[in-house]
């Protein structure tokens, strides 16, 4: 919200002074040098606008997030999509690309994203656009079969990242080195499993994440752990909590509990499950820390979050 008033602010400057004489001239001279330093100040201290820093950082894309842009239903790019048969494909079962379609951006990081038990790519397609609106390729995947187990959709994910970044008709738009993975319930579970057994991963979110292995500490990759607390089928208490609590202290790692949600919660469009995930794929596989304001302080319970557990970001 301060980015609204903040942005408001910055006409003032821009508009024309009258030609003035005598005292009014160096009152006005001063104004606008009070002005231009608390522009200055502003910008650079509290709100770190791309013009300011797109240099330091290749990987931004996009305008300088608020709360509004990351709620939003829709990011600031145009979306296109791609169907992937699965006879096409080896070591997973297809799925539908999401991309942004302008190429005038420079390459994009990229996200795979696998259902769960018994669901296919359709129970997770809403964060299809929402992500790739934002700033990244995403890939949401169907799986061999509906019946595979979380070591095999963690397998699956990164056969999904390999074919995403060397065969696919989107390839020459994605950054290589900047790779994420999400997941629902077994495919949240398979998320783990996938950053596990690939540390070069940038960010991992499972969503109401179901494993038998309730210990992660092997995880290299900065996690956001997504849970619900009326989740009957994967609770919190036995999966999401210990996940979370088991992964490195010196790791980048978030617990976020929603409110009055259920473990199929992730499958139809979420607002804080999009805000928070946007937040952690733009800080990790962007460096993007514009949006570390979503994430440090650390968002405190409301609505729609149960409790919220983090070490804030460390530094980049
Ligand atoms: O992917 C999931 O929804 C896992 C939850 C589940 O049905 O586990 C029982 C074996
Ligand atoms: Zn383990």
């Amino acid at each position: 919200m301060a980015d609204h008033t903040h942005r408001a602010d910055r006409a003032h400057p821009t508009t024309t002074p009258r030609p003035q004489t005598g005292r009014a001239r160096v009152r006005l001279r001063s104004l606008v040098a009070g002005l231009a330093a608390v522009l200055a100040v502003g910008t650079c201290a509290t709100v770190s606008t791309s013009s300011a820093h797109a240099a330091a950082n290749p990987y931004e894309r996009g305008p300088a997030p608020s709360t509004s842009s990351i709620e939003a239903a829709r990011g600031s790019y145009a979306v296109s999509q791609t169907g992937v048969s699965s006879l096409s494909v080896t070591g997973f079962g297809g799925g539908t690309i999401y991309y942004p379609t302008s190429t005038g951006d420079g390459t994009f990081g990229a996200v795979a994203i696998s259902p769960g038990y018994t669901a296919t790519e359709s129970s997770i397609a809403w964060l299809g656009p929402r992500l790739a609106s934002q700033g990244f390729v995403v890939f949401t995947i169907d799986t061999l079969t509906t019946l595979d187990q979380p070591d095999s959709r963690g397998r699956q994910l990164l056969a999904a990242l390999d074919y995403l970044t060397q065969r696919s008709t989107v390839r020459s738009r994605i950054d290589t080195s900047r790779l994420g993975v999400m997941g629902h319930s077994m495919g949240g579970g398979g998320t783990l499993e996938a950053a596990k057994s690939r540390p070069s991963l940038q960010a991992a979110i499972p969503l109401t994440g179901w494993n038998l292995d309730k210990t992660w500490s092997e995880i290299r990759t900065p996690t956001l752990v997504i849970g619900a607390d009326g989740d009957t089928i994967a609770p919190v208490a036995s999966h999401s909590e210990p996940f979370y609590e088991s992964l490195p202290g010196t790791l980048d790692k978030a617990y976020l509990e929603l409110n009055g949600a259920t473990h199929f919660t992730p499958n139809t469009s979420n607002t804080t499950i999009a805000k928070y995930s946007i937040a952690w794929l733009k800080r990790f596989i962007d460096d993007d820390t514009r949006y570390e304001q979503f994430l440090c302080p650390l968002p405190r319970p409301s609505l729609t979050i149960e409790e919220y557990r983090g070490n804030c970001p460390h530094s980049s």
